[in-house]
């Protein structure tokens, strides 16, 4: 299975039968989404995975395996994009607009780093290991007017948008992430590219990338009118993150 799928870890209830286990874990993934500010959990194959194939007894979900993602996504998903059929586009206040496709990606300086992923409700990965492209050469390469003083994303999911005030996307911690985890991005984590914006919350880490625009001011993001912060460093809560540590 999808090794980035994470596992429920509410602990088994003894003799009850997988499909009881399965529609509780769906609930515990629904009411987690409520808490959660409404993002949907792909519940029902991170449970079916592990307890239909491989996990009769429930225990594997126990186990801290260091890279227990949750998937997180307010739509029911994104189209598949590969090498073929990827197209970033960087446009709005810039003197040459362009539109990258993977390989261009691939061709352009490639940075990397190990950092926590800490989603504002309380879950955290620590040290993954993330490359890329950093933003600020993405920028760079179609050369910002001077009124672009921000920088909004949206995901080819169709709903999902993110935005950093130019500073914030010029940091060398923020990148257009290519690989995740030592491997390609993963369709579930919003592959093939997505944004990974080290210091912040994960929802600011937007999935699936389809479109970065330069703007003239931060035009807030998804989560923002419903709650979150608009800066969104990590550890300065809203509340809702019970165990930050850093
Ligand atoms: N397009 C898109 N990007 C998104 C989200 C989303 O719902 N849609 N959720 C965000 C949130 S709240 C988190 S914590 C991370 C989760 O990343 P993951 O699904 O790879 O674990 O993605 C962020 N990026
Ligand atoms: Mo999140």
């Amino acid at each position: 299975m999808d090794s980035g799928v994470m596992r429920h870890e509410e602990p088994d209830i003894s003799g009850a039968p997988v499909g009881r286990r399965i529609f509780l874990g769906l609930v515990v993934a629904g009411a987690a989404g409520i808490l959660g500010g409404g993002a949907i959990q792909k519940g029902l194959s991170a449970v079916m995975g592990p307890i239909g194939n491989h996990d009769p007894t429930g225990l594997i979900g126990l186990i801290p395996l260091g890279n227990n993602f949750r998937f997180y996504s307010v739509t029911t998903g994104a189209p598949r994009k590969d090498e073929n059929s990827y197209e970033l586009t960087v446009g709005g206040l810039v003197d040459t607009p362009r539109t990258l496709r993977l390989q261009d990606l691939r061709a352009m300086p490639q940075t990397s780093l190990v950092r926590d992923f800490q989603c504002v409700t309380g879950w955290r990965v620590p040290e993954v290991p993330w490359s890329g492209v950093r933003l600020s050469d993405v920028l760079d390469s179609v050369s910002p007017t001077a009124e672009a003083t921000a920088v909004r994303f949206t995901s080819f999911d169709g709903t999902y948008t993110e935005s950093l005030t130019m500073e914030q996307a010029r940091r060398d911690d923020v990148i257009v992430a290519l690989t995740m985890l030592d491997g390609p991005v993963k369709h579930d984590h919003g592959g093939p590219v997505r944004l990974y914006v080290a210091p912040m919350y994960g929802y600011k880490s937007l999935k699936w990338l389809g479109g970065i625009e330069l703007t003239s001011e931060v035009v807030p993001g998804y989560w923002e009118p419903r709650g979150y912060s608009i800066d969104a460093w990590v550890g300065e809560s809203n509340g809702r993150d019970d165990d930050a540590t850093s």
